[in-house]
């Protein structure tokens, strides 16, 4: 060791001062990068992504990891009279078959959702015990050397099945005399949620005109590319446990596998590497995952594998929608609505999963859409039935209350004789904030503003049918609720989890900064719209920002990312830390510059002195004294790094207006969609181009529903759209050029007046979808999805279709409530 280099190791204040000799030159804040808040920068994300760099579940391997496949129920419901394993046992590669008892758990599969305080929520085993309520549920688990052994092993298993009298049809459910899901559920409902503003029977008592529809928002399957997966490994001697799993929501998956597993939680780590999508199936906590580290902790920390077929999938992962919904609107003959009576089925499926009533209860908070009706009755029945559980699926809840509110206003426009638009525009919303009947209180909004943007920007559509097929025009004027928050309303409505978000911005010494968020991005691109507003509002480049997420182990407690909340509650966290930063750092600044904090200004990334603008501190600069700590001011702290658990104080509430037209071929019944507008308003948008990647997504995803998905089962149960042959989910040969426009009203709810817009195209665009095929095909009402035969079925005038036609409530026996 040099002279030189002992001297330094002599003085602490030396070593700091030797380091950051060797520091380099801090990079200077950029005036204007150009990849700030506002621009259409290029996903960082996304070089790992295309050059097949990223890791997924399947990508990681344990050194001596062994597989697992469930046994999983052929039966929509029947008893288990008992699990034989021995021929499994007997196979090459079978380690061990698992059932319920085998594996010590202390508690069944949970749910937070109680919109009304007394739900039935029946306890649910990981694995199945005792009976079986819907196909794909898990009865055992095979843990074998390859995946394929355990696939032989599960196949070998005989599993002794009584089967019972099912039902899988939600207005079946509630009839007397039903097959039972649950015996001790005697009506086969989980809850009841009501809501109804005073005097509401006086108050419609007056309307001259009722418009009365019954429609279905059809069950689809949520198909992320990458299904379920995870790889657990348990460690016997300090009793903690890794688990790696495709999820929205680690830090959740943590809390709820110690309370099911009963390790503690502190030393439960999750991990969600990259994940290919999710869509909402993956804001759960599975079976899968409970069983996979209590497989691990039974075999004696051996590493276990667990990666969902699409066939499974297509059972064993929430199903979305399938409600069946009684609309009575309620108008006078000027067109003012009175009113809005709605009863909804809600199916959830055998059991509740993580949000289960909660999702059809967002369903009763929007159903009034962006009018002003102040009248309003909604009674949400959720119902027991032996199919796959029903959750969250892009939208939520809300995609099923523009589609009924829009339909039925179209509806009305026609009994009325008056113009669809003229009808909306005088019913719309017009002062914000605004306190809605189902008591929200809708942030900000200009409702008139993104329907005239869609007017200009379809002026020149004219329907030409020279060619023989139909075309119509549909309209949906939309309003959602997202950034899901504050936490003292999810718990007021029954939701057992706050809304609030994380975030930690830390400073390394060399001026380059690692954001790590509580949200769990799959797809949204977080790293790139928070590093943008890093380099805004702290002047930190767009490139030395990392983003870390997704790993319990480093991140403070977050709660992921649903409900297009991790910009709006995540980004503000992350906004909050910068300007605790920045405060901090004005402090150091101001010490370095000799003069009062009050007295500078911070802009471009540097603190200057007012008025004297070459007298200035880059945030560079402060970064490296603060790290230094060699001439801090009095009582500041050494370092920056700040932590921000944010709860805002309302919701955002997004909105807009789509415009499809469709050409109808009237000898096959298949619908093309040939112009798509969209005009979203999501308040301050951070990045232009992800805002319109998001807004795609979604209105791909709602072409689906609206054109073709539907998860169907024969009446016993057996589902028949099991794989993607019989499920059809659209690719790029469906989904027609979209066009994305966008007007900006800030919201008031945070600081960066941002909404989201994850959501936004899945919840607007059935409705424009529908209606466009009811305006060109000049009926009421048409139920999703309008496949070929569907559509063909109206234009031939058959039986079933002229039910739907013909307002089928009368024929159906359901009634408005
Ligand atoms: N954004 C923006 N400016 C705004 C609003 C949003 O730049 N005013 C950016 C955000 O910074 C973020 C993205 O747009 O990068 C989406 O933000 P946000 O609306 O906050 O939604 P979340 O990030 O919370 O995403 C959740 C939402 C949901 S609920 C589903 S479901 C969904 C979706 O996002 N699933 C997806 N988009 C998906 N995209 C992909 N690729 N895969 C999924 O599974």
């Amino acid at each position: 060791m040099s002279d030189e280099r002992r001297e330094v190791e002599d003085s602490n204040a030396e070593v700091f001062q030797a380091m950051q000799v060797q520091l380099p030159e801090p990079e200077q804040a950029p005036a204007d990068t150009g990849r700030g808040i506002g621009t259409s920068t290029l996903r960082k994300e996304d070089g790992k992504l295309v050059t097949g760099q990223a890791r997924f579940i399947d990508d990681i391997t344990l050194p001596g990891m062994h597989h697992l496949a469930f046994v999983r129920s052929p039966y929509a419901h029947a008893e288990i009279r008992g699990v034989d394993a021995a021929a499994a046992l007997e196979l090459p590669g079978v380690v061990a078959v698992f059932t319920n008892d085998d594996l010590g758990f202390e508690s069944g599969v949970p749910t937070a959702s109680n919109p009304t305080g007394d739900g039935k929520q029946p306890e649910r085993p990981p694995l199945a015990r005792g009976s079986v309520r819907m196909v794909g549920e898990p009865v055992a688990v095979v843990v074998a050397e390859t995946r394929y052994a355990a696939a032989d092993g599960a196949a070998a298993v005989e599993v002794d099945y009584e089967p019972l009298p099912s039902v899988v049809d939600v207005e079946k459910a509630v009839a007397d005399g039903a097959p039972l899901v649950h015996e001790d559920i005697e009506d086969n409902l989980s809850c009841s949620i009501r809501h109804e503003t005073d005097g509401f029977d006086a108050a419609v008592a007056g309307a001259e005109v009722v418009v009365e529809q019954r429609i279905v928002n059809q069950r689809v399957a949520p198909v992320p590319i990458e299904p379920r997966g995870v790889v657990a490994q348990f460690v016997p001697a300090s009793q903690e446990v890794t688990l790696y799993t495709s999820t929205q929501v680690p830090h959740y998956v943590r809390t709820f596998t110690a309370v099911v597993t009963g390790i503690s939680e502190a030393k439960v780590r999750v991990i969600a590497p990259e994940v290919g999508g999710g869509f909402g199936s993956k804001l759960q906590t599975y079976a899968e995952e409970f069983v996979a580290v209590a497989a691990s902790r039974a075999l004696g920390g051996r590493p276990v594998k667990w990666i969902e077929t699409r066939s499974e999938h297509m059972v064993a992962t929430v199903h979305g929608r399938d409600q069946v919904q009684y609309v009575k609107l309620y108008a006078r003959e000027d067109g003012t609505i009175v009113g809005l009576d709605l009863h909804v089925l809600a199916n959830m499926g055998a059991y509740l999963q993580l949000l289960a009533a909660s999702i059809p209860h967002l369903t009763l908070f929007m159903a009034t859409g962006l009018y002003d009706i102040q009248n309003y009755r909604c009674r949400v029945d959720c119902v027991f039935t032996n199919t796959t559980p029903v959750d969250a699926v892009r939208g939520a809840g809300r995609p099923e209350a523009t589609h009924l509110i829009e339909r039925t206003l179209d509806i009305l426009a026609r009994r009325l004789g008056v113009d669809r638009l003229e009808l909306r525009r005088k019913n719309f919303i017009k002062e914000f904030p605004y306190s809605s009947a189902s008591g929200l209180s809708y942030d900000s909004g200009d409702y008139e503003k993104t329907l005239a943007r869609a007017l200009e920007l379809t002026a020149g559509w004219e329907p030409d049918d020279g060619d023989g097929r139909r075309r119509g025009i549909g309209y949906s004027t939309w309003v959602e609720i997202c950034g899901l928050a504050p936490s003292a309303v999810t718990s007021a409505i029954g939701i057992g989890a706050p809304g609030w978000e994380s975030s930690t911005l830390r400073l390394h010494p060399t001026g380059k900064a690692t954001v790590i968020t509580g949200t769990s991005p799959h797809g949204q691109g977080h790293a790139t719209t928070w590093s943008q507003i890093v380099e805004s509002e702290l002047g930190v480049p767009f490139d030395d920002v990392e983003v870390i997420h997704g790993d319990t182990a480093f991140a403070p407690y977050g709660l992921g990312t649903y409900g297009s909340r991790s910009l709006a509650v995540g980004g503000t966290a992350l906004f909050k830390s910068i300007e605790k930063v920045r405060e901090k750092a004005r402090k150091i600044a101001a010490h370095m510059l000799e003069a009062s904090p009050d007295d500078l200004e911070f802009a471009d990334g540097a603190f200057s002195v007012k008025g004297t603008p070459d007298k200035a501190k880059t945030i560079q600069d402060v970064i490296g004294a603060a790290w230094s700590a060699a001439d801090l001011p009095e009582g500041v702290e050494p370092g920056l790094e700040e932590t921000t658990f944010f709860d805002p104080p309302n919701f955002t509430f997004p909105f807009g207006c789509h415009v499809c037209q469709v050409a109808i071929d009237p000898d096959t019944g298949k619908v093309e969609i040939e112009r798509y507008v969209a005009v979203d308003d999501c308040g301050r948008v951070i990045n232009p181009m992800i805002v319109d990647g998001q807004v795609h997504g979604g209105v791909a995803h709602s072409i689906g529903q609206a054109l073709f998905e539907e998860v169907v089962y024969d009446e016993d149960g057996q589902p028949l759209t099991a794989t993607l042959v019989d499920y059809m989910i659209p690719t790029a040969v469906e989904i027609p050029p979209i066009e994305t426009h966008r007007t900006e009203t800030p919201s008031p709810s945070n600081p960066l007046g941002v909404k989201g817009i994850g959501e936004a195209g899945t919840i607007a665009a059935t409705a424009a979808i529908v209606n466009a095929v009811c305006a060109a095909l000049d009926l009421d009402h048409v139920d999703m999805p309008l496949q070929p035969e569907r559509v063909w079925r109206v234009l031939e005038g058959m039986e079933q279709a002229r039910r739907v036609e013909a307002s089928p409530m009368e024929t159906k026996g359901g009634g408005v409530s």
